[in-house]
């Protein structure tokens, strides 16, 4: 049964919670799916709920089903996958050694470029020609792209948990979601639309681009709930106002699910104030399934993970060692239920820890806290390391400058140079140089405070820094050029 967390004492009951295993959508047929669609109007108090038995579900139960799903995830990649064969062999680990949840400490890791080693269909346990529904795959600028095969069992598990992100920022099936992710190899839009389909929401399937459109629509259609990258939502808001829209008072739209990139709190508290939105961070990579991996609940205190079909643990880079909970480190995703592409201990390079404590949503799966950094973001310049969020800081803290910035490295004489372009808010008189020249001095000195690098900062008139439309582009390192 579903054990009680804590929360605030919820209003109307839950519907009779299910055997735990059969409560999840695992594997469900079309009926299944549709029922599990009408737990999304499931109201705990002011709480909406996807599959409240699982968001909801007692660390006991939690370990049992994530011994017996790993022990058949263990299984299938021994079974079926080559590499992992060999990989278990060389770790001297058989499927039926895996008697607890600790001895997942055994299992070896899979990085990125075991992946790209692999590709295309090296790691998948199908025949790409058998129950192979979709591929998709990451870009490959730094080598093979990674590509991940899902049935149509992988395809339901993922929109279970996109439909959650759904209810956690207050939708339903009574909701219009706009997706403004890409759609293609990338998983944003594709794992959005999932999510929209399982909670059964009426799904407006934009995909990236034509700004002024995807307002008009937004307004025209009703659009509640909005799924996009930050720096998109962030243009989306902008060209609104632009068009002499208020969205915060004209239009219905009332969350955004937001991920794929960094968003710092002060971008979020941008773009709900101008959009009128609570913004809930949904965190994913395409190798491990795509968005949905983990997302906040209107809490907006740390990412549920979705630890039915995901184990989430964060080791020390260097030492390989699991880190305490609530120390930074790397994470590492091992899945739970994958039936093509599962993965064991896989390396995201992502820093992030684990949130100890309750979440007062009543949800009792553990939170991860927002992206901090990559491991392999670090720009190492003139030997210092700093990592691009610690810029973003800085630019946050400024009220004259906007949430759109560029770090450009380039090398004059053998030497790194860093430039920091900062685009002013329209209400900047940018005709004062005296103005620009102090705001310059300004964001130079709290930079050079922060990171121990001087960085030539350039103040640049509102809009003259591309806007993206995906992912933003804040690094531009010409130094090998
Ligand atoms: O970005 C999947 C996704 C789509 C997530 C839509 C959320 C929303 P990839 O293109 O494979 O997949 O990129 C994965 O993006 O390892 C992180 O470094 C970064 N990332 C993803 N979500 C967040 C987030 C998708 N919420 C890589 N905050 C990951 C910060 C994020 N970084």
């Amino acid at each position: 049964m579903v054990e009680n967390t804590g929360a605030p004492a919820p209003a109307p009951v839950v519907p009779a919670a299910a055997d735990v295993k059969g409560a999840t959508n695992a594997g469900m047929t079309d009926a299944g799916a549709r029922s599990a669609a009408s737990d999304a109007r499931v109201r705990l108090g002011e709480e909406r709920y996807f599959q409240p038995e699982i968001e909801r579900i007692s660390a006991e139960e939690l370990q049992e089903l994530q011994l017996e799903r790993l022990q058949q995830t263990v299984a299938n990649c021994y079974t079926n996958i080559p590499f992992y064969t060999e990989a278990l062999d060389a770790v001297g680990v058989k499927p039926e050694d895996i008697k607890t949840r600790a001895d997942l400490q055994r299992l070896p890791f899979t990085t990125k470029q075991d992946m790209r080693d692999a590709y295309p269909f090296g790691l998948f346990a199908i025949d790409v020609h058998d129950r192979v529904q979709r591929l998709h795959a990451s870009s490959g600028t730094t080598g093979n792209a990674t590509v991940c095969g899902y049935t149509q069992h992988d395809i339901d598990v993922w929109g279970d948990c996109f439909a959650r992100a759904i209810a956690q920022v207050g939708g339903s099936s009574e909701s219009i979601l706009q997706v403004s992710y890409g759609y293609g190899l990338f998983t944003g839009g594709l794992g959005a639309h999932e999510g929209g389909i399982r909670m059964g929401s009426t799904i407006l399937p934009m995909s990236s681009g034509n700004t002024k459109r995807q307002v008009q629509m937004m307004h025209d259609f009703g659009v509640d709930i909005l799924a996009c990258t930050p720096s998109y939502a962030l243009l989306i808001a902008d060209t609104a106002i632009e068009l002499g829209f208020n969205p915060a008072r004209d239009f219905k739209i009332s969350g955004a699910i937001l991920g794929a990139e960094p968003c710092s709190e002060s971008m979020r508290r941008e773009i709900e104030r101008k959009l009128g939105v609570t913004v809930v961070d949904i965190y994913g990579l395409s190798e491990v399934m795509g968005p949905g991996v983990s997302c906040e609940c209107r809490y907006q205190d740390g990412l549920h993970v979705a630890e039915d079909h995901f184990i989430i643990e964060v080791i020390d880079p260097e030492t390989l060692e699991p880190v305490p909970d609530g120390q930074w480190g790397e994470v590492v995703f091992t899945t739970l239920t994958k039936e093509c592409s599962p993965l064991l201990r896989y390396r995201t390079r992502d820093i992030s820890r684990i949130i100890v404590g309750s979440c007062a949503c009543g949800r009792t799966l553990r939170r991860m806290d927002r992206i901090s950094g990559r491991t392999d973001d670090m720009l190492i310049i003139r030997g210092v390391n700093v990592f691009p969020s610690q810029f973003q800081q800085v630019v946050s803290s400024f009220s004259e400058v906007t949430s759109y910035y560029q770090i450009i490295l380039s090398r004059k004489q053998q030497m790194d140079q860093v430039t920091l372009k900062v685009e002013t808010i329209p209400e900047f008189d940018f005709d004062e140089i005296k103005k620009i020249e102090d705001l310059q001095h300004r964001i130079t000195a709290e930079l050079k405070s922060n990171l121990q690098v001087s960085v030539e900062v350039k103040v640049v008139e509102p809009k003259s820094i591309e806007r993206s439309e995906g992912k933003a582009r804040r690094v531009i390192d010409l130094r090998d050029q």
